[in-house]
């Protein structure tokens, strides 16, 4: 973008005037990211109306990605990255004296989302982007985020997120184009001669904002549009002329049940719940979206059996599955269209990925919830599981078949089941995951319709994760290929090719260092806790969770520190062990984990009879920016998950492309990325997913044999709870169970050995530094197809059917 320095800042003063009030030299960091923010939004808005009125004019096929999470992080330095500006940025504001990190810092985190799959949506939309397609989010505006973590006396405790409570620069808010989403009330049928009418009555009206957030592209004149919901009361509160107290009290009581609906993110990624709130948002956003795709796809079109060729919508898990009997509904009740009319439009247009195969995470609702809160959507989720089971009744009559693909069974609404049926293409996140979706968990439906099923191996957006975040490392890979893997990120492969040259490595260290410097300066600042640079950066961080095994990655430290006791001479290479990441509020164990984790980096970190060979930190309130500083830093990722729980990973990929190397097992996209990296460049170990499965056919395995035989696992389990941590002698005693008398569901104990081994091959290997840093390179040069772009562009062809559109400046 052509930039006029004086011109900018002319613009960012005015900014600061007209919005904040101020002058240059009251303003303060906050005012100043505010008005800056402002005067890049508007270079934005150029390029957005443009883009939007370019896709009107092609009128070509637009995808929907509709998703309860959206886990954006900081957009101000990424924007600036986006439009080809940021240096010039940069200057500019020097020559006012100021420091334009300073405004990149001080930007709220949009945390709209638990972890992985929020993440997920946010790369793929920088993705689309910056390839020109043609792609846009629909998702919930949550008034608060996810939940701020604080450490105290050792504990997560959780403060509220209020990111927009100094207002949110980059959102457009469209009243005009709100619409009304209606819940509760009583459905009535009216028969006539040629069409049965639906009358729902009764209602509660909300009223559905929806605000605008540009999606920019990278060096392109393309900008998408995240559009996301906000509840509000459909009309006025109370009739002034004619309230009395009765009135009044209902009218706050409606005010306030409406603004519950966008009002906070569910802090749970793993425990589903029936909650009714949670419903309520999931319908809330859904109808929502589709009825303004709808109401805009009308004005162009005249035929609804032409939907499925100008518009895709792709659900984000099955938390928009109600998207399906929604659009039903649209097409039938507001539209006019029979039944298999409806049906094949709708079945053509939604299509699903799965991200979870965790039983305890799969949506099933119960059957009264969605009758009483969804009267009509629920008549049509009826008619649809009705007429699954007939059609498969008649092809197979299968019984079994029949009770595995059932939507409503026990009093329940299968929501994933409900996916299936209801989308033209089912896709796991990498290929293990996918396998098993294709032989466990939708077997059933996969021998009926396989070919609806289909992987899609996740991505990253390396403009975030390696352009912004580690920008010496990205400058590196320029000196050294060439820029084109920034527009093609697999052409990272050539750097195969300078993975033993010495200066190449020598300033890949360097840079190693410097990044790891930058975070030891954090933690030292926030926690007074000293790191040293040489030793090995060894990071787990992502949500706490059993299948996740921090307590593995726990026991093994216990471990090490037992061994250093006895023998502090003990020739280990220095390490650090970083953990970061929430627990959800109500999950114990999780909770449990976090405190074990401070209580012994308490103990490790002022012992100083081991010599600063081991140390431990727990970095609190593990966000998006937070992983910004972190994985740069790294020299080791632990993805350590029992294999098969783990459905794809994001981190292991981000580790990846800034030169950690993996210490993890056969799991989600570990595997993709073994098979890309080789054996070598990588440290794999543990129970492969088909060895879990046979250990639970047959009732698990016995953990309390492990415990006798194995000295080491016994000893660090005893001091769970024999002292060792003298002030906590109870209080681990919850994990001591779940490891032993309830026989260690996740085979942390079985894994333990494999994982000791592995640790010492990664010690061994960090001692040759040259060896080290050419496993750093090579696995950097495979990171190019963990790119977001390739899997932007995997969907686009082999789901949406959807083309590149250049947008003309
Ligand atoms: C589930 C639930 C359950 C009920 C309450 C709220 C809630 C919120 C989110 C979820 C989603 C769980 C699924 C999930 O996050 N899967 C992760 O998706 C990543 C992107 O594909 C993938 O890399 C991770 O392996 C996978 O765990």
């Amino acid at each position: 973008m052509y930039f006029d320095k004086e011109r900018f800042k002319e613009e960012f003063i005015q900014k600061l005037q007209s919005m904040q009030g101020m002058s240059l030299e009251e303003a303060s960091v906050n005012d100043q990211y505010l008005a800056l923010g402002a005067t890049i939004r508007d270079y934005i808005s150029r390029k957005w109306i443009q883009t939007k009125r370019q896709y009107q004019e092609k009128n070509d096929k637009q995808i929907y990605y509709f998703s309860m999470e959206f886990l954006l992080g900081k957009l101000l330095d990424m924007n600036l990255i986006n439009m080809g500006i940021r240096e010039e940025c940069r200057a500019a504001l020097q020559e006012l004296g100021i420091d334009l990190s300073l405004l990149i810092e001080a930007e709220p985190d949009a945390g709209l989302g638990n972890g992985g799959l929020g993440r997920l949506a946010a790369c793929l939309l920088d993705s689309m982007a910056a390839m020109h397609l043609p792609g846009h989010g629909c998702g919930i505006r949550y008034k608060y985020g996810l939940f701020e973590q604080k450490i105290v006396d050792h504990h997560q405790v959780e403060l509220p997120d209020n990111w927009l409570k100094d207002g949110y620069v980059w959102e457009y808010r469209r009243p005009e184009k709100s619409v009304e989403v209606r819940f509760w009330g009583r459905v009535t049928q009216i028969v006539q001669p040629d069409k049965w009418l639906f009358i729902h009555e009764d209602y509660e009206p909300v009223l559905a904002v929806p605000y605008d957030i540009p999606m920019v592209g990278y060096h392109n004149n393309t900008v998408n549009t995240l559009r996301l919901w906000s509840a509000e009361p459909a009309q006025l509160d109370f009739d002034l002329s004619s309230f009395n107290r009765g009135d009044y009290i209902r009218a706050v009581e409606y005010r306030h049940s409406v603004e519950r609906i966008s009002k906070i993110l569910y802090p749970d990624d793993t425990h589903y719940e029936g909650r009714l709130l949670r419903l309520k948002q999931q319908y809330f956003f859904v109808s929502a979206g589709l009825q303004s795709i709808l109401s805009d796809y009308k004005r162009k079109n005249r035929l609804w059996q032409g939907l499925p060729d100008k518009i895709s919508v792709h659900i984000n898990d099955t938390h928009p599955a109600l998207a399906i009997p929604e659009l039903m509904r649209l097409l039938m009740d507001e539209e006019g269209l029979g039944w298999d009319e409806a049906w094949t439009i709708t079945t053509s247009t939604v299509s699903y990925t799965n991200h979870t195969t965790l039983p305890e995470a799969l949506e099933r609702w119960p059957v009264d919830m969605v009758k009483s809160l969804l009267p009509r959507i629920y008549m049509i989720i009826c008619e649809i599981h009705e007429r699954l089971c007939y059609t498969i009744w008649e092809q197979t009559k299968n019984w079994d078949l029949l009770r595995e693909i059932s939507i409503i069974a026990d009093g329940e609404i299968h929501m994933a089941r409900l996916a299936v049926t209801g989308s033209y293409s089912v896709n796991g996140v990498a290929q293990l995951h996918t396998d098993i979706l294709r032989k466990n968990i939708f077997a059933g439906f996969h021998s009926w319709q396989p070919y609806k099923f289909n992987n899609k191996t996740n991505g990253i957006t390396h403009r975030r994760w390696l352009i912004k975040s580690n920008p010496l490392l990205a400058k590196l890979i320029t000196d050294t290929i060439d820029g084109s893997w920034i527009k093609y990120p697999w052409d990272l492969i050539q750097l195969l090719r300078y993975t033993d040259d010495e200066e190449v490595q020598q300033r890949f260290c360097e840079i190693k260092r410097r990044n790891k410097e930058a975070l030891a300066k954090f933690i030292k600042n926030k926690y007074q806790i000293a790191v040293s640079t040489d030793s090995i950066f060894d990071v787990h961080v992502k949500r706490i969770h059993a299948y996740k095994r921090q307590i593995l990655n726990v026991l093994h430290i216990m471990h090490l520190y037992n061994q250093l006791k006895e023998n502090p001479d003990w020739d280990i290479v220095p390490r650090t062990f970083i953990f970061g990441g929430k627990a959800a509020p109500g999950y114990y164990i999780a909770k449990q984990t976090i405190k074990l984790i401070n209580v012994l980096a308490e103990i490790i970190n002022h012992d100083n009879s081991i010599q600063g060979k081991l140390k431990v930190v727990f970095l609190e309130n593990y966000s998006v920016s937070l992983a910004e500083l972190v994985v740069p830093a790294a020299d080791v990722s632990e993805q350590i998950s029992t294999a098969s729980k783990e459905a794809s990973g994001t981190g292991n990929m981000k580790f990846m492309m800034n030169g950690a190397v993996t210490i993890g097992t056969m799991d989600g996209a570990n595997i993709d990325i073994k098979n890309a990296v080789g054996d070598s460049d990588i440290v794999i170990f543990g129970l492969t997913a088909q060895q879990v499965f046979d250990y639970y056919a047959f009732g698990g395995y016995n953990a309390w044999d492990i415990y006798h035989n194995d000295s080491r696992i016994k000893r660090v389990l005893d001091e769970l709870i024999n002292g060792f941590f003298p002030n906590e002698k109870e209080e681990f005693r919850p994990l001591y169970n779940d490891l032993l008398p309830n026989n260690d569901e996740y085979f942390v104990l079985k894994d333990f050995s494999g994982y000791s081994e592995a640790q010492r091959i990664v010690d061994n290997k960090f001692r040759n530094k040259q060896g080290w840093c050419s496993m750093a390179l090579a696995n950097i040069a495979h990171s190019g197809i963990f790119s977001s772009d390739r899997m932007a562009s995997e969907y686009s062809v082999g789901i949406w059917k959807i083309k590149p559109h250049i947008i003309t400046g």
